[in-house]
């Protein structure tokens, strides 16, 4: 398998010459952010990142994410111009030699948190969503602002956006996937590439929006739209794994054995009694799940797509991006790395 390290390009505090001196570092896991989503990537973009990453010694062959629009999940008027331009990032990826792309399809708000510097006993921090924080908030009531959400809409466009998905449902927003799977994934099979879906984060409905993507027969239910191996997944364990119901090493090998996880997003996370969770260090012992269980089923399966170490506690007084520190996620890879040897697996080099 691959290992990779998701890199936020030139502002990113973490650099490459730190990632390349990463053990058994591979593939840089990158986008271009300062393009609105919808819109086309400039291909000298695409192909700079491509060029500073082999002068590090790695290769830039993997992309987190291109967004897809709230008009491709809504099925709005700029539905159609999206998707032509959302082909065309594929287009432009695959000519710099990316091969795996990451996505998600969840309605106006990526990954929900309620603290992103929630300090543990040992003084690390980390991320965590306590539902005596979230619980009483109404977004279409009040003005809400929790960390890490997209700060590019007003409060009123997200209400009007609220809205818009209580109309649409999980039905509705079912038919857009299609929509959108039937016209994407014809290209990415052209080009190459893997579309690797990433699971909804948390994988349970939030303030009433439709989240569909958060169980084994939904994710059936989307791999099987397209039958392609080009329709695949991210299987990001933090996120899966904060539902009890999501039995993440057994996910892990049905959908690794089927051809069909391009990515792994590899973290823990310790589920609380009340289904709050905080994210935790990466050992099994840390958190709620069997971290080299979900190993040993990749490596059984001859899992040989990307794999990158997820979100890190904040330690050593970093103080870095909240998940995306350089320290935590380091010692994340060199604890995956000995769970692959001692599993008998091997990684892949460039
Ligand atoms: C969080 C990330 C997600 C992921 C997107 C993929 O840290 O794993 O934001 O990149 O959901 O589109």
């Amino acid at each position: 398998m691959k290992s990779s390290f998701r890199w936020y390009g030139e502002s990113d505090p973490v650099t490459l010459e730190n990632i390349r001196q990463i053990p058994g570092m591979r593939s840089i896991v990158s986008a271009v952010y300062d393009v609105p989503p919808g819109e086309v990537w400039p291909l000298e973009r695409l192909e700079h990142m491509a060029a500073l990453c082999k002068e590090n010694g790695l290769v830039f062959d993997i992309v987190e994410s291109i967004p897809v629009t709230e008009d491709i999940k809504l099925g709005g008027k700029e539905r159609d111009r999206h998707l032509d331009n959302y082909c065309e990032n594929l287009r432009r990826c695959a000519k710099v030699g990316v091969k795996c792309v990451t996505y998600n399809f969840m309605p106006v708000f990526d990954w929900t948190r309620t603290q992103l510097d929630r300090p543990a006993p040992d003084g690390s921090k980390s991320l965590v969503m306590y539902w005596d924080q979230l619980r009483d908030l109404d977004p279409l009531k009040e003005d809400i602002h929790l960390p890490g959400w997209d700060s590019s809409y007003t409060q009123d466009e997200v209400r009007e956006l609220i809205k818009a998905y209580g109309e649409l449902g999980e039905e509705g927003l079912w038919g857009n996937i299609a929509y959108f799977l039937k016209k994407v994934i014809p290209v990415a099979e052209e080009c190459g590439v893997i579309m690797a879906l990433h699971p909804d984060d948390p994988p349970y409905p939030i303030f009433g929006l439709p989240r569909v993507i958060t169980c084994e027969e939904n994710l059936d239910r989307y791999l099987s739209i397209v039958d392609s191996s080009s329709n695949s997944l991210c299987l990001c364990t933090g996120s899966l794994g904060c539902s009890r119901g999501n039995d993440i090493p057994a996910l892990t090998r049905k959908y690794s054995a089927m051809g069909r996880i391009g990515f792994m997003h590899l973290r823990n996370v310790k589920i609380l009694e009340d289904g709050s969770f905080e994210e935790c260090g990466h050992r099994s012992e840390a958190g709620s799940l069997d971290m080299n269980a979900i190993v040993r089923a990749l490596v059984e399966t001859g899992f040989d797509g990307w794999f990158r170490p997820d979100h890190g506690r904040d330690i050593w007084g970093e103080g870095g991006k909240p998940g995306y520190g350089l320290y935590d996620r380091a010692l994340g890879t060199a604890y995956i790395n000995g769970l692959i040897e001692a599993n008998g697996g091997r990684l892949e080099t460039i």
